[in-house]
């Protein structure tokens, strides 16, 4: 027994990459964006204008009622930070912008880490691991393997570096629901869990922690950071099962 996973329709996963593929060119909308000196609010406000010019809407605001657009992660935030007027990036500082918007009824949810200006050597190589574990992750997709398999293989990726995998956030099922079933965990054993079938839609997102995988929430109620104020890394893309495998929905084309 369990939750019922929805598979998607090809007419629903031709929607799904079109959101995805928005939502990846309002990243590329974003990066030039990152420089020391800007606030995180002035990307926010930047993300919301351009997702509205394109006709779609931002799926973070309000939702569960968190109160802004997208989230905003700087150096020792695994998640969901908070964009505000007075947080103001610095050279050195790694920064994840997590966008995810609706267009035409489906979500695009996506999210990368970027370096504002010079990253520290540990910085730089938190962040390619964190992009490595991901693909490793995608290629991981196979039609008829496991869940499990998916986690394993970020597993393997990350530890051996001496980094740690985050536990207490996984990625999800998305469709025209942000967050729908399976949870996919970035860590676990190949050959356990439910299988990859074609026309399951669903996100990988590991957070790669450069210490303890191990996480507290500020009282904020939203902002997760790592329990040791070590740095925290993050990338995101949706993707489909198919026939062949994965296929990334966002990417911007
Ligand atoms: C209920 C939120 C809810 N949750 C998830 C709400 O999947 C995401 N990014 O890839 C994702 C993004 C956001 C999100 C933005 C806001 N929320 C946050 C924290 C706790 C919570 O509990
Ligand atoms: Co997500």
């Amino acid at each position: 027994m369990g939750e019922t996973i929805t598979l998607l329709s090809k007419r629903e996963i031709e929607k799904m990459r079109r959101a995805g593929r928005l939502a990846a060119q309002l990243l590329d909308h974003l990066a030039p964006m990152v420089r020391s000196g800007v606030s995180t609010l002035y990307l926010n406000d930047e993300a919301e204008r351009w997702t509205q010019s394109h006709n779609a809407t931002s799926a973070p605001l309000g939702y569960h009622g968190f109160p802004k657009s997208i989230c905003t992660s700087i150096n020792e935030v695994i998640c969901h930070g908070i964009p505000n007027a007075k947080q103001i990036l610095k050279d050195g500082d790694i920064i994840n912008i997590d966008v995810t918007l609706i267009l035409d009824g489906y979500h695009g949810d996506t999210s990368r880490t970027f370096f504002v200006g010079t990253p520290s050597s540990k910085a730089r190589q938190l962040v390619e691991i964190t992009e490595e574990c991901l693909k490793r992750g995608i290629a991981a997709v196979v039609p008829g393997g496991r869940i499990g398999d998916i986690g394993a293989a970020i597993q393997e990726c990350a530890e051996p570096c001496g980094f740690s995998v985050v536990r207490d956030f996984v990625g999800h099922g998305v469709s025209h629901i942000f967050h729908t079933p399976p949870q996919i965990p970035h860590f676990g054993q190949r050959g356990k869990g439910k299988r990859i079938r074609p026309g399951m839609v669903f996100t990988i997102e590991p957070m790669i922690n450069e210490g303890t995988w191990e996480a507290v929430v500020l009282d904020d109620g939203w902002t997760a950071i790592t329990k040791d104020g070590k740095l925290s890394a993050q990338f995101e893309h949706t993707l489909a099962v198919t026939e062949a495998g994965a296929e990334v929905l966002t990417l911007p084309d």
